[in-house]
C-alpha cells in the first residue's frame, strides 16, 4: 500500500485507539527514565493511572505535571507527566509522556499498566513513522533523525541537524519543482513539434544544466554526510617492524597496540576508532606483508598474512607504511601490492633515523594518493598523516557543509543526476523534447521519493526497522 498526504489526510491516519508505547529512554540506571504514550486516546489512558493536582487531561497541554502513577491504591512512581495535543506532538497525534525516576523498574510497571488498557508495544521508529505518515516531517527529516541519534562528533551532529531542519528536503522540493515546471513546457509543445526549434532546445539545455549544477552541489553535500555517517576504515599495511603499531598507537595517543622490535609481533588486526576533523576513522592495524614461504613463518604468521589482506580489501583506504631509514626491501614490494587493492596514502617511517628513500623509490612503489613522513614515537607527521587520509575520504569538501543522507538518497540523487545529464545530451542533439521530457521526468520521480512521496510499505518497514524502540 502506498501513501501519499493527501490519502494519509483523509484517512485521519490512524484509526482512533490504535495507541502506541514505550520506554524511551535506554534501558538501565539513570536519573529518569521516560515512558511515552501516542494515539487518539492516549491522555484518557494516562489519565486512568496518574493522579496529581488534577487529570493530565484538563494540565494545559505541553506542560509538566507532578504527580503519580497508581496501580489500584498502591504508589508505582512519583513522576512529571505531560500531554500533547493533536497536531503538536512528535508523531502528529495526541500523545502523552511520564517521566518516571530512573533505573528499568518504574518506568517498565509504567508500560505494563498502559498496555493493560489497550496500548501495545511500539515497534522500533514507529513514533517517528507516524510522524512521517502524519506528514510531520518527510522521509529525508526521518532518516535524519537516525543520524542525530547516532552522531559521534559535531560535525555529524551539524550535518544530521541541517537535514533534520528542512535544508536537504527545500533542495531536494526546489529541484523537483524546477524539474516539473520544465517538464511541463517541453510536453505542453510536445504536441506542436514544428515549434519546438534550435532556439527552444537551447534555453531548455540551459535550464537543465542549472538543475543539474544545483544536482551535483546536494550530491556533494549529501556524501559528505553519508561518509560523516558511515566513517572510514583504514588498513595499515606494511613489511613487519616498519612501525604500523606505533603509528596506529601514535595516531590514537594512546598503547593501543603491542609494540616490539621483534618482527612477526602484531599477527591478528586490530581495529580502534578515531575521530579527526569530525569524521570518525576506523583504524585497522595488520599482521605486515611478509613473504611467507621464504621467510620460514609459522602458520599463525601466515594467517595473519592472509588477514591483512583481508583487512585492506575491507577497507576504504590504506595507509603503507616503509622504512624511510633503510632500503626497500621485496617485503616492501609485496606489501605495496596487496595495498594497491585501495586507495593508499604512503607513510615514510622512523624518519627520524635519517632517509634512505628518494622520490624514485616512492614511485617505485606505487601511485599514492599523498606521501607523509613520519616519526611513530615522536608523533612527527602523525597529523599530516590523519590529515591526508580525512581529505582521501572528503576531498576539499568541509564537513560542516555536509548533509546527513543514507546510502539510498545518495544513489537515486546520483540516479536523478544521470537522467538529467541524458536529457541535456538529448536536447543538445535535438534528439527530440519528448525523451528530454520522460528522462526528467523520472528525475523529478526518483527526487520526490526521497521526500517519501508515494512510498512503499516495505520501503518504511525497512527504513523505520533500523531505528531503536521507543524513538
Ligand atoms: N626510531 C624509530 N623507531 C620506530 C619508529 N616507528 C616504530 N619504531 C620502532 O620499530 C619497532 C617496530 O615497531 P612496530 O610498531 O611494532 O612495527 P610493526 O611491526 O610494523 O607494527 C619498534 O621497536 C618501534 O619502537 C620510528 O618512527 N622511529
Ligand atoms: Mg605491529
Amino acid at each position: 500500500m502506498a501513501w501519499n498526504s493527501a490519502s494519509r489526510a483523509e484517512s485521519g491516519v490512524f484509526p482512533p485507539g490504535d495507541m502506541i508505547t514505550a520506554v524511551a529512554t535506554a534501558w538501565g540506571e539513570a536519573a529518569i527514565a521516560v515512558v511515552r504514550l501516542t494515539g487518539g486516546g492516549s491522555v484518557a489512558l494516562a489519565d486512568a493511572f496518574f493522579r496529581g493536582a488534577r487529570p493530565l487531561s484538563l494540565e494545559p497541554a505541553r506542560r509538566m505535571a507532578l504527580g503519580y502513577i497508581m496501580d489500584g491504591g498502591a504508589v508505582v512512581d512519583q513522576v512529571l507527566a505531560v500531554r500533547f495535543e493533536y497536531g503538536a506532538s512528535y508523531t502528529g497525534e495526541e500523545s502523552a509522556e511520564i517521566q518516571c525516576h530512573g533505573g528499568v523498574y518504574a518506568a517498565r510497571r509504567c508500560l505494563e499498566l498502559f498496555r493493560s488498557r489497550g496500548a501495545r508495544l511500539a515497534l522500533p521508529g514507529e513514533f517517528t513513522k507516524r510522524a512521517f505518515l502524519s506528514g510531520r516531517i518527510d522521509l529525508a527529516q526521518a532518516e535524519a533523525v537516525l543520524g542525530v541519534v547516532r552522531a559521534r562528533s559535531d560535525a555529524e551532529l551539524a550535518s544530521s541537524g541541517r537535514s533534520l531542519q528542512g535544508e536537504l528536503s527545500s533542495g531536494l522540493k526546489g529541484l523537483s519543482e524546477s524539474l516539473t515546471a520544465l517538464r511541463a513546457e517541453i510536453e505542453a509543445r510536445i504536441d506542436f513539434p514544428e515549434d519546438v526549434g534550435d532556439a527552444e532546445y537551447a534555453s531548455y539545455a540551459r535550464v537543465v544544466s542549472v538543475i543539474s549544477e544545483k544536482t551535483a552541489s546536494l550530491l556533494g553535500r549529501c556524501r559528505v554526510g553519508l561518509t560523516l555517517a558511515n566513517g572510514t576504515r583504514v588498513a595499515i599495511a606494511g613489511r613487519p617492524n616498519v612501525g604500523k603499531s606505533s603509528l596506529l598507537n601514535a595516531m590514537l595517543e594512546s598503547d593501543r597496540a603491542i609494540v616490539t622490535d621483534i618482527p612477526g609481533t602484531t599477527r591478528d588486526t586490530l581495529d580502534a576508532a578515531l575521530i579527526h576533523r569530525g569524521m570518525s576513522m576506523t583504524l585497522v592495524d595488520t599482521a605486515g606483508m611478509r613473504d611467507v614461504a621464504s621467510a620460514g613463518a609459522g602458520m599463525i604468521e601466515s594467517m595473519g598474512v592472509e588477514r591483512s589482506r583481508a583487512a585492506i580489501e575491507g577497507a576504504d583506504f590504506c595507509v603503507l607504511v616503509v622504512d624511510a631509514s633503510s632500503p626497500l626491501e621485496h617485503e616492501d614490494f609485496e606489501a605495496a601490492r596487496a595495498a594497491s587493492a585501495r586507495p593508499t596514502v604512503l607513510a615514510m617511517n622512523k624518519r627520524d633515523l635519517g632517509i634512505a628513500l628518494s622520490d624514485a623509490d616512492a614511485k617505485k612503489l606505487g601511485y599514492f594518493m599523498a606521501v607523509v613522513e613520519t616519526s611513530a614515537p615522536s608523533g612527527r607527521g602523525v597529523n599530516g598523516l590523519k590529515d591526508a587520509l580525512f581529505e582521501a575520504a572528503l576531498g576539499s569538501a568541509s564537513p560542516y557543509d555536509g548533509m546527513m543522507a543514507t546510502e539510498r538518497m545518495v544513489s537515486a540523487l546520483e540516479s536523478a543526476a544521470n537522467c538529467m545529464e541524458e536529457a541535456a545530451r538529448a536536447l543538445d542533439e535535438y534528439r527530440g523534447a519528448d525523451i528530454a521530457g520522460s528522462l526528467l521526468s523520472e528525475a523529478a520521480e526518483l527526487i520526490a521519493s526521497l521526500l517519501g512521496e508515494d512510498a512503499s510499505e516495505e520501503l518504511l518497514d525497512a527504513i523505520f526497522g533500523t531505528f531503536c524502540i521507543g524513538k
